[in-house]
């Protein structure tokens, strides 16, 4: 069922003991809805705490962190599409007890009692902070370093065409909320570890041009990672390459996961809609960004998404 601003924080006031769920492969966005969301609700004495499926990258340990245990009563999910996206585990454990979703993702599948979507929002953090200036929290530096940071990464930087007025209007308040928007962009876009380098420099060459070079398509394989000294929770940056090259409309990072199938990225310039390219494969997303997984040699996969590729650039 889809469920008001309103509703939603009537649920989240008549409830207690709030586990909070981020998707796996934790990011920027749904970490920041998270902490955000557990400070206000802490604030309106209520229990809340965050929980991932994966480990939480160290660059976002200023954000708060997970616990792995916790006895609750109410669970919600926020930036999760999916139930598949909270991670194998998670999913077998909790995909059927979700009360709440809070969610910017189109596709979202519904699969929470209550859903508050929205899909225009560049960020969950865009969502989340509506809620909590509805639940009459005031938002102190954390809340803003919280929803700075969602708002901030999922739209590099405030450079996507998912930018609104909105996003930007919230970032302004978050800084004027004490939010530390140059530290924070400085730890998200600037600073970057040796191992994601090293990484970056063999993706880089991996890199082939298809389809008239308006398709930039890099692999990564688990022998890079290797090399590389990286891993998966570094990859996210690395996705965002393959469409800054000129003429290049749409942008694929494959990446190998331990057990030898496919993590897809892509990304495009508008009006190229890899949701839909995407979900030809049976994944989602946002119209310049989603992603999909394939179960198929590595040959057939590049052959499958250039596939796709051309059908959505038709
Ligand atoms: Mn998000």
């Amino acid at each position: 069922m889809m469920i008001t601003l309103d509703q939603t924080a009537e649920f989240l006031k008549s409830k207690d003991n709030f586990m909070i769920l981020s998707h796996g492969h934790p990011d920027g966005d749904t970490l920041g809805a998270a902490f955000a969301l557990k400070a206000a609700l802490n604030k309106i004495g209520k229990k809340a705490e965050v929980c991932c499926s994966d480990t939480m990258p160290s660059k976002f340990s200023y954000i708060g962190q997970t616990v792995d245990e916790f006895e609750y009563s109410t669970l919600v999910a926020v930036d999760v599409a999916d139930t598949k996206l909270l991670g194998k585990a998670f999913e077998a454990k909790y995909a059927d007890k979700i009360e709440l979703c809070i969610d910017h993702h189109g596709s979202n599948r519904a699969f929470a009692e209550r859903t508050l979507l929205d899909a225009d929002a560049a960020a969950a953090c865009e969502i989340i902070l509506s809620v909590i200036r509805k639940l009459g929290v005031e938002i102190d530096r954390h809340i803003a370093d919280c929803i700075f940071t969602g708002l901030t990464t999922d739209t590099g930087c405030f450079r996507y065409s998912n930018v609104t007025p909105t996003t930007l209007r919230m970032a302004a308040d978050m800084v004027e909320c004490g939010a530390r928007n140059v530290e924070i962009n400085t730890a998200m876009f600037e600073t970057k570890t040796k191992t994601y380098v090293a990484l970056e420099k063999l993706a880089m060459a991996s890199m082939k041009m298809y389809l008239d070079d308006k398709l930039a398509f890099i692999t990564i394989t688990q022998d890079m990672f290797r090399q590389s000294g990286s891993d998966e929770s570094e990859v996210d940056a690395i996705a965002s390459l393959p469409r800054q090259i000129e003429g290049v409309v749409v942008g694929v990072t494959m990446r190998e996961k331990p057990d030898g199938t496919f993590k897809v990225s892509m990304r495009s310039h508008a009006p190229v809609d890899v949701s839909k390219i995407c979900a030809m494969m049976g994944g989602g997303g946002h119209p310049q960004a989603a992603g999909c997984q394939l179960e198929i040699p590595v040959d057939e996969a590049t052959q499958r998404i250039i596939e796709c590729v051309k059908l959505g650039l038709e």
